[in-house]
């Protein structure tokens, strides 16, 4: 299996987490979008969406998704599970993924996106250009802190987000979490449920790659 990471995003983050979890041997490229590597004629062959990650599965098909990597890898691969073992679990695990990528990751995107100088024009990946909408990044900060607050409340007297062990959802909020600190948003002492589920996802091997 070939897999297109970038080791500064958080969308390859994600995918990098699950197949270290899962123990996976895979052949890494790093794809730099620093350099704009994604906007090559090279790899837009590979993934005419210009974004990481991509994994080319082992028959050859090619996913650009976080949630269809994970999918493949979770059928193909299923100790440990990730992506739940009981009906109530794999719906728990999805909603709560769908939750982060929605209320947190869209909002961290929205907030850098906006903003940044050097994102200029490049408010949304792809191939496409868009210019920045700075109301958009305002609104972004204010969605990271409403997030902040609703996973707070979740993790009261829970140590993991969907069900009663780790999953691709904790793996998902982490990683968009983690990368709010792009727009200076950090977990600290005033969200200590937050925190503490924060601190030992952090501890973990595959959150240090
Ligand atoms: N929905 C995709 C999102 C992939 C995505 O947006 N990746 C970003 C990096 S976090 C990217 O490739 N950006 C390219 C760019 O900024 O031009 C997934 O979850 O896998």
């Amino acid at each position: 299996m070939i897999f297109y990471d970038c080791s500064t995003a958080p969308s390859p983050r994600r995918a990098r987490m699950l197949i270290a979890e899962k123990g996976i041997d895979v052949e890494k490229h790093d794809v730099s979008l620093a350099k704009e590597e994604q906007l090559s004629a090279e790899f837009l062959a590979i993934n005419s969406g210009a974004t990481v990650p991509v994994l080319i599965t082992e028959t050859g098909v090619t996913l650009t998704e976080n949630l269809g990597i994970a999918a493949y890898l979770e059928a193909r691969f299923p100790e440990p599970a990730l992506m739940g073992n009981t009906p109530d679990d794999k719906g728990a695990i999805l909603m709560w993924t769908a939750i982060a990528e929605g209320q947190c990751g869209l909002a961290v995107a929205e907030a850098l996106r906006n903003s940044n100088p050097h994102m200029k024009d490049r408010a949304i990946p792809g191939p496409e250009n868009f210019e920045q909408i700075p109301q958009l990044a305002e609104r972004g900060l204010r969605r990271i802190d409403l997030f902040f607050d609703k996973l707070d409340q979740r993790l009261q007297g829970r140590d993991f987000i969907a069900t009663q062990d780790f999953s691709l959802a904790d793996i998902t909020a982490f990683v968009l979490v983690d990368f709010a600190r792009v727009v200076q948003k950090r977990v600290s002492d005033t969200h200590p449920d937050l925190k503490r589920w924060y601190e030992a996802v952090k501890s973990r091997p595959s959150a240090q790659l």
